[in-house]
């Protein structure tokens, strides 16, 4: 998994996320701990170059005197690690890690890890980021723990897992003061904290059980699936504790729910009190308090609350640790089934003279008509009403209102004028346009604020009306889906005909057969998608505990995302026979286990993974022949193109027992398009033939870009980003993957994840941000899939040219429309002028990654570059 820490199959495992933070002034901070930080001195020591595990000669650090930040030099590192073996910190102070860096454009990002390795290894601090050519400059804070042994020995360390290289320059750690400094805030910082605009601010993560067992949180899917079918609601109500809304949602039977708000500042090391109120329907248990940090570098300082069905007031002492950003969430943990309501959240720090806890709340809210995830077509009428409340009564408030498009460029805007209310509370509804396909962005702040204040906002998608997913069974586009009502909009919408069930895990032998005989399947949510069309990729996977060939020394237990095979092969062909004729009237392809390549198959140390294949293959061939029914089989559905495993598998022959082989790609430079490598790739396993003789079919069944470390495009969120990828790079890098293997012919290609739920998600993971936003409306990445399959799904394959020209590579994907005229697909690693890099011919069109014809005037000063261009050629005309 180049560049890839973990199986994207399981996102909360995913990237440890910090991000810059807010500049400070310097004198909060202590001593520089590092010596030598601007690499001036002639030898980079005491700073250590570590390459006993990935090192490689080309990629050692060196000193360069080329456009240093400052100084004379600056330290280049290449693919390794670059580190610092023994940083002087103390335990229990917070740190602040400020450097400066540049890099290579499409460079895979750099890890940068303070991590405990003596006497006892964990991480302290991770993050990814990827450079620009710019330099800049970067900081994180880090609390060292409180348990810290005396004689534990820290590093500092910056990776770089693929090749490449970046700079750095001027780096510093120093310690932070206990607390905060500063002025105390004089507002509540929470957004919406008393739910009076709606329910803008607040997103949850509500489940339903997936195994129908009690199962530890977050031990199933791993995300938000499956996730129930429900809604966060602002609700009116009499006698509230404040205003006259609240929020309100259900945790149904066996469900959790897990409540975040939208980032907002704070200061660490302050005594402060969360306050709330809260009713439900009968007395329950949870758990409240103040989160920070985002994916796994997340902490919760919380206590157990007890409700009953009066309103009753909470107040959660928290003292914050330093966080990413200084950003923090209000966060309720809910394990109870039942009806939770509440009001009026407020933080503020112990001694804080008078601070206003109802600021003005504002939200852009889609009209109650309008259609479902705000995902309109071209040409409706999109209407959303702007909501003032907690504003000084009876007065007259100015707004400025601004829609913007995909590339951040201004479409629409104006101003509106409200009045409110005796209570402070006004509404105004506006039309947005929908002249343009795209994924749009609604701004207001007040008129008289400067641009950059946002105060509410609001996404919506225009995208074109596809053929319904059953009139396309044999379509080259899919996703991994929750198969939710909400879901399955999305995914008709986005052009997803084709959804992988990982997740939702319903035909895993764990989930299926827990103890021998006990049978349980659920045929609801698949029936739904069926019935709505779409074709679903089961997979025959895992063993249950009693049936799974486990290593008893191992301390790796049987879990979903790491299987171990079964003990018994009898036993195994028994599950899939049954889960086939049980479900086959659902699912219309399977595929064998899922990335057993790596983590996803755990094997005990004396067996081979390929001859766990093979005989697997062996076995569910045998099986499935046995049912008498026709059936697809893939196989090995590995977490790399160039995993070796599938090369093993094909070369003992396991292709024989497949009728296509699946494998699974995530764009990376290392591996990217443009590279050749990924041909290569194609050619080997075609070289292999299937069970009918055939070359052998090849399906990408999971992945596209690292999508989910893109960026939130809703500002007010505040959620810090992961990676530098903004949104439309996010979109971009996914149609470019998925056009190359179009273009190559392919059989299918099924992105990874677009899980849209109504409630959004948990603010604190990175999950499917290029598809949704974390408010579960669609975003860029589905406006840009579904102009890519009204552009191409019924194209035939013509194949993928790379062209080197003005240093820069041009690459093309090439398809043929069914009425015979070409279609090209443009893009360029670096920018080139459009008409250097594209021979246009009278009558071309061109449309842009959302499917919008380009005027032609605007094509002479136009440019190509990460964004792809289709180019529908005129008839007759060939390059
Ligand atoms: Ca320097
Ligand atoms: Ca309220």
């Amino acid at each position: 998994m180049k560049g890839r820490p973990f199986s994207p199959a399981c996102f909360l495992a995913a990237l440890l996320a910090l991000s810059p933070a807010l500049l400070r002034a310097d004198d909060e901070a202590g001593p520089n701990l590092l010596p030598n930080p601007s690499f001036e001195a002639p030898d980079y020591a005491p700073w250590g170059w570590d390459d006993s595990y990935y090192g490689k000669p080309e990629g050692r650090a060196k000193l360069v005197t080329d456009n240093p930040h400052s100084g004379k030099q600056s330290v280049w590192n290449g693919e390794g690690h670059f580190t610092h073996k023994k940083i002087p910190v103390r335990k229990g102070t917070a740190v602040e890690l400020r450097f400066w860096a540049r890099g290579v454009v499409n460079t895979a990002p750099v890890t940068i890890i303070m991590r405990q390795w003596e006497p006892t290894d964990r991480v302290i601090f991770r993050t990814e980021q990827a450079f620009g050519e710019q330099w800049q400059e970067y900081v994180f804070r880090a609390l060292i723990p409180a348990d810290t042994p005396a004689n534990a020995s820290i590093y500092l360390g910056f990776w770089l897992h693929a090749p490449g290289g970046y700079w750095l320059d001027d780096i510093s750690l120093r310690e932070l003061p206990a607390a905060e400094g500063g002025e105390p805030p004089s507002v509540n910082p929470i957004r919406n904290p008393s739910f009076e605009a709606g329910t803008d601010g607040w997103t949850a993560m509500i489940r339903k059980p997936e195994f129908n067992d009690t199962w530890e949180w977050q031990q199933e899917s791993g995300n938000a699936y499956p996730s129930q079918d429900s809604r966060l609601l602002s609700m009116t109500g009499e006698k509230l504790p404040h205003g006259r809304r609240h929020l309100s949602f259900v945790v149904q039977p066996g469900g959790q729910a897990l409540v975040t708000s939208a980032y907002f500042q704070a200061r660490y090391g302050r005594k402060s009190n969360l306050v709330f109120w809260c009713r439900t329907d009968v007395p329950h248990s949870f758990f409240a308090g103040i989160a920070g940090g985002k994916n796994q570098g997340v902490f919760f300082e919380s206590e157990r609350q007890y409700t009953s069905n009066k309103w009753q007031k909470h107040t959660v002492p928290v003292l914050l640790k330093p966080s990413i950003g200084g950003l923090y969430v209000v966060k309720l943990q809910i394990t109870q089934p039942g009806v939770y309501q509440f009001d009026d959240f407020s933080l503020v720090e112990t001694g804080q003279p008078e601070p206003v806890l109802h600021p003005p709340s504002m939200s852009v809210q889609a009209a109650p008509e309008g259609p479902e995830g705000n995902m309109f077509s071209r040409g409706d009428k999109a209407v959303f009403r702007l909501v003032v409340t907690d504003e000084k009564p009876q007065t007259q408030c100015s707004y400025r209102l601004t829609v913007v498009d995909w590339q951040d460029r201004r479409v629409s805007g104006g101003r509106i004028n409200v009045t409110t209310d005796a209570d402070g509370t006004a509404g105004m509804e506006f039309a947005a346009p929908t002249s343009k396909y795209g994924a749009f962005r609604i701004k207001v702040r007040k008129a008289d604020a400067p641009e950059t204040d946002v105060d509410a906002e609001q996404i919506y998608t225009v995208l074109p009306d596809l053929p319904p997913p059953a009139e396309r069974p044999d379509s080259f586009f899919g996703n991994h889906v929750d198969l939710t009502p909400y879901n399955l909009e999305v995914a008709r919408r986005a052009g997803f005909r084709w959804l992988r069930l990982y997740p939702p895990l319903l035909t895993k032998w764990m989930v299926l057969e827990p103890k021998p005989g006990q049978w349980r399947f659920k045929t609801g949510d698949l029936e739904r998608a069926k019935a709505a069309g779409f074709q679903i990729l089961g997979s025959f996977d895992t063993a249950p505990d009693w049936a799974a060939d486990t290593d008893s020394k191992s301390p790796v237990k049987n879990r979903w995302n790491r299987a171990y095979p079964p003990a018994d092969m009898a036993a195994w062909k028994n599950y899939v026979t049954r889960a086939f004729e049980t479900l086959s009237p659902y699912i219309s392809a399977w595929e064998l286990w899922n990335e057993p390549d790596g983590g996803y198959m755990q094997v005990r140390p004396n067996l081979k993974k390929d001859d766990v294949m093979l005989s697997l293959l062996g076995a569910t061939r045998e099986a499935l022949d046995a049912t008498g029914k026709p059936y697809l089989l893939l196989a090995p559905a590995v977490s790399r193109i160039e995993a070796d495993l599938a090369f093993k598998i094909l070369e003992r022959g396991g292709g024989a027992k497949m009728d296509a082989l699946s494998f699974h790609y995530y764009n990376f430079t290392s591996t990217s398009p443009e590279s050749g490598f990924l041909k290569q790739m194609l050619a080997r396993y075609r070289s292999h033939k299937n069970h009918a003789g055939e070359p052998m079919p090849l399906w990408q069944s999971e992945g596209g870009v690292y999508i989910s470390g893109g960026h939130s495009w809703l500002e007010t969120y505040r959620i810090p980003p992961s990676s530098s990828m903004k949104p439309a790079q996010g979109a971009a890098s996914m149609v470019r993957a998925a056009l190359f293997f179009k273009s190559e012919g392919v059989k299918r290609y099924i992105g990874f994840a677009a899980h849209a739920v109504e409630t959004g998600r948990n603010t604190q993971t990175d999950e499917c941000t290029g598809y949704t936003e974390v408010t579960g409306v669609p975003s860029l990445g589905v406006a840009a899939h579904a102009a890519m399959v009204a552009l191409t799904e019924d194209a035939a394959s013509r194949g993928f040219e790379t062209r080197e020209m003005d240093g820069g590579l041009v690459s093309i994907a090439r398809f043929a429309q069914p009425d015979g005229r070409a279609l090209d697909v443009y893009w360029s690693a670096a920018p080139l002028p459009f008409a250097r890099a594209v021979n246009l011919r009278e009558g071309d069109e061109v449309l842009d990654l959302m499917g919008n014809l380009i005027a032609s005037d605007k094509l002479a000063t136009a440019t190509i570059g990460e964004l792809p261009l289709y180019i529908r050629r005129a008839a007759g005309a060939a390059e």
